[in-house]
């Protein structure tokens, strides 16, 4: 017997409203589309804060480490009021936050929009998470001890946050790390620097002191002055699989180095299945949501649309009228759905790739040629094996698999080694149960889009090549930047509880 899946679909748009938990806080208000394209069109830019060079990171080191006693003691409340003050401060600050993402990251106001309300949303749900977390926890005992839990702060912390959510994660890292008692040196991407330094003007604003989170802007070279020293007692990453597998490296190189640990979310191969029970329409909206929007250019996004063979031919016409559909060009302009990658570098990485398989494209959308425009583009591939790599772009390849080998599928889809996002799309509750046995990522979605993880719903973050695990937006993120600490005190004994009070 073969059940039919409970869920209904529900009707949406391609371009969805983006999704927030907003903690009770209603972002809307009556400005319309327009108004906020105006002033976006009119922001000026400010100019990007200087790099810091090696030095000038060992001298914030040397300050935050001087500045983090006093702030792991500070009652966990206060910490947390400070972030829920900058989520504030985030929501009135609104269109300068948006404009930011437009014009430095290139990003469409959809998604402009989407990544200041993630960046709030981190903001509340780490405060009211961390008030639970660091509570004290008195835990069982033997009789005549009691035992006391504690999680404190690590001391210096560093956060290494990427161009593609330059204000969400790069907040997201920092809050957290910030809340649990850490002083933070903050390195955003070069590419987005002036984004992260309003984010920390608007922290210190609200009562994170300037010593407990410096911005630490520049690339590769200052990346290594804040992993490379010995005072920084934890890092926090998001990027490339490599880089994070380089910073583990220099973690680990020091003999004499305490043991700290790497948080890290890095890259993946995220496959979509779809079988032959699966809503057409709802199928063509997720894969267009899920590859193209954003230009690819989220770690979440779907980059391997596997589909049942019977299902090829109806699905693939279908998807290529989604495409027709699709505006590329200018993100400043609020008729455009998917806007430029991020930098010359990565137009030309892509567009290597891209033309090198043009002999296998099945379909492709107009793109303005000059601005570092990637037209989405499909790829048939014979084999999900064919592809080598995750291309981080509005690029995604399709291959079919035959009915009864679903297990087997998904278990290639595996032994590529990332584990970050899987999509389903079947209208069978048996199979989205053995998919979501079988599937080993951190994020499995059901007849849905794959991308836009919600804060404190949807906790965010891979296993294995894609990342280390604890999810951002999740419940068990916090600790991880804390140590955990017991006393344990005998109250029988005259020695044990004696002692104490009369040193008191
Ligand atoms: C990333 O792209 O680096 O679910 C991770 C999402 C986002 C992904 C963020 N939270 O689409």
């Amino acid at each position: 017997g073969l059940t039919p899946h409970p869920s209904i679909p529900h009707p949406r748009d391609v371009f969805e409203p983006a999704r927030s938990n907003s903690f009770g806080i209603d972002l809307d208000d009556s400005r319309t589309l327009d108004d906020v394209a105006d002033a976006v069109q009119a922001f000026e830019m400010p100019p990007a804060p200087a790099e810091a060079s090696a030095d000038q990171v060992a001298d914030m080191i040397t300050r935050a480490e001087a500045a983090a006693p006093a702030w792991a003691q500070a009652p966990v409340g206060v910490r947390a009021e400070a972030l829920e003050k900058l989520a504030d401060r985030m929501q009135d600050d609104m269109l300068p936050l948006v404009s930011l993402c437009v014009h430095e990251a290139r990003k469409t106001y959809d998604d402009a929009v989407a990544e200041v309300r993630e960046a709030i949303d981190f903001c509340r749900y780490y405060a009211r998470r961390a008030c639970q977390d660091f509570a004290p926890q008195d835990l069982p005992s033997v009789t005549g001890e009691t035992n006391r839990l504690t999680l404190e702060g690590r001391g210096v912390f560093g956060c290494i946050a990427p161009w593609n959510f330059p204000l969400a994660i790069f907040t997201g890292q920092a809050v957290a790390a910030v809340v649990a008692g850490n002083a933070v040196i903050a390195k955003p991407a070069p590419q987005t620097p002036r984004i992260a330094a309003r984010a920390v003007a608007l922290a210190h604003a609200c009562g994170i002191p300037a010593d407990i989170l410096q911005l630490a802007p520049g690339g590769a070279e200052t990346g290594a002055a804040l992993t490379g020293d010995p005072r920084v007692m934890g890092i926090a990453f998001t990027g490339s699989t490599r880089t994070a597998k380089a910073i583990q490296r220099t973690l680990a190189e020091d003999a004499t180095r305490p043991i700290v640990p790497l948080i890290a979310e890095t890259g993946g191969l995220n496959a979509m299945i779809v079988d032959s029970t699966a809503l057409p329409e709802q199928v063509v909206q997720d894969v267009v949501t899920s590859a193209f929007l954003s230009a690819g250019q989220r770690c979440s996004a779907l980059r391997l649309l596997l589909l049942q063979e019977d299902i090829y031919d109806r699905t693939i016409t279908m998807l290529k009228g989604a495409m027709d559909t699709l505006i590329v060009g200018d993100p400043a302009d609020p008729a455009t759905d998917i806007g430029p990658v991020i930098d010359g570098d990565a137009w030309q990485r892509l567009e290597t790739y891209r033309q090198s398989m043009k002999s296998r494209w099945v379909h492709h959308v107009a793109a303005p040629e000059a601005g570092n425009f990637i037209p989405p583009t499909l790829i048939r591939l014979d084999s999900p094996d064919d592809l080598e790599q995750e291309w981080f772009g509005p690029i995604l390849h399709v291959a079919t698999w035959k009915a009864g080998t679903l297990a087997r599928t998904v278990e290639g889809v595996n032994a590529r080694g990332y584990g970050l996002t899987m999509g389903l799309h079947s209208r069978i509750a048996d199979v989205s149960e053995d998919v979501a046995r079988w599937a080993r990522v951190g994020n499995l979605y059901v007849n849905r889009s794959m991308t836009g993880a919600v804060v404190g719903s949807q906790p965010f973050g891979g296993e294995r090549l894609s990342g280390t695990g604890p999810k951002a937006g999740g419940p068990h993120y916090l600790p991880m930047f804390a140590v955990e600490r017991t006393v344990t005190v005998d109250t029988t004994s005259a020695g044990g509880n004696a002692s104490l009070l009369s040193i008191e």
